[in-house]
């Protein structure tokens, strides 16, 4: 989506529109992979079975963080997002048909299907995410390292989860990205769950978003899971960054609306009789059909279209090959760093 800079009470009825749609395509993707992955697990729920094989972290719920924060980017900024990435992706921009094959493991995926649902990378859109926890921050410090050394006013998002927030590769970043004053937003997902472990289990702060001022820069919090909100607080934030003054933090309160994984009982999780009153989806439909911005109309086109993209991209990952076993060593090391162990070693054995 174009960069915006919209303040609250500001958004055109296109921006919400726009905001809306990327919400709706990312619920019916994962909705689309919810139903794939679950399809053919068997009777014991065997999740090295089936079309998807692997674990599975949907963001149901927590599409207002990616859609709010997205709109603001171009695909020229990075993104490093989560573990559970799919919103982000979507909302950044990646090619949906090679995000699926990537999920299915084959060969037309964006890392030839090596990654799987938790490694999708395309250095076109400057996406990357990953399975280690609080990794995306030091590589959104150096995208925006190197875009602030090249000039332009490109910057980077680092994602993650208010419980990887306690992680010191976490706070490490925040602190050389206010030295360095470079061009990064942190965006905190807080869902309050890290996997069964609660926030309140996890830290003695009561928000993390206090944590920014320790290192020196800005900090809020935006409560509610309200996309409009999130859009506010990023637009402040981005604007901060592209004009060179610097990194700044927003912790969003959100919403898990499943498991920590497609399989996770949630025996942990008493609030969950509630969770289908919190979804952020319809509960903004009904805000924008109230103001006059959405028709009925339009709340079906905008889904029909989501389904009509979701399943040319299932059906495109169903159609591609799967991995040959073949080239399972292909791709490790470039072919110059063996052509250097290769002399190395030589040089070893001559000595
Ligand atoms: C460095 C590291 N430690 C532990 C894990 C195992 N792990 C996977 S997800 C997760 C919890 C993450 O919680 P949070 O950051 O709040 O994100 P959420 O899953 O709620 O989106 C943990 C501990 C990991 N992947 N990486």
């Amino acid at each position: 989506m174009t960069a915006t800079t919209s303040n609250p009470g500001t958004l055109s009825a296109q921006d919400r529109q726009e905001l809306y749609a990327t919400m709706v395509l990312s619920r019916t993707f994962e909705d689309a992979i919810l139903r794939e992955y679950h399809a053919d697990k068997g009777p014991g729920f065997d999740i090295g079975k089936g079309l998807v094989p692997g674990e599975m972290h949907l963001s149901s719920g927590q599409e207002p963080v990616a859609a709010g924060v997205c709109a603001h980017l171009t695909t020229d900024d990075a993104v490093t997002a989560t573990h559970r990435p799919h919103h982000f992706a979507i909302a950044h921009g990646m090619d949906l048909n090679k995000m699926a094959a990537e999920i299915f493991g084959r060969t037309t995926g964006f890392g030839k299907g090596r990654g799987g649902h938790m490694h999708l990378f395309d250095p076109d859109t400057h996406f990357s995410c990953s399975g280690i926890i609080a990794e995306g921050a030091p590589p959104a410090l150096g995208m925006a390292f190197a875009f602030k050394r090249k000039g332009g006013n490109h910057i980077a998002v680092s994602v993650v989860g208010e419980g990887a927030a306690n992680q010191g590769a976490f706070h490490e970043s925040l602190n050389l990205a206010a030295l360095w004053n470079l061009p990064v937003v942190f965006v905190i997902e807080d869902n309050e769950w890290a996997i069964s472990v609660p926030r309140s289990k996890s830290t003695a702060v009561a928000s993390n978003a206090d944590r920014a001022s320790g290192y020196g820069m800005p900090g809020v919090t935006v409560e509610g899971n309200d996309v409009e909100a999130v859009h506010a607080a990023a637009g402040e934030a981005v604007r901060r960054a592209r004009a060179g003054e610097g990194p700044s933090l927003i912790e969003v309160r959100t919403l898990r609306l499943l498991g920590h994984f497609e399989g996770d009982a949630q025996g942990y999780r008493p609030e969950l009789v509630e969770v289908p009153s919190w979804d952020p989806i319809p509960r903004y439909e009904t805000v924008l059909i109230d103001a006059g911005v959405l028709t009925s109309d339009d709340v079906s086109r905008i889904k029909g279209q989501a389904s009509e993209r979701v399943e040319t991209a299932i059906t495109f990952a169903k159609d591609s090959p799967e991995p040959d076993p073949a080239d399972l060593l292909d791709n490790i090391f470039a072919d110059s760093a063996l052509d250097n162990a290769d002399s190395a070693l030589d040089n070893a054995e001559e000595d």
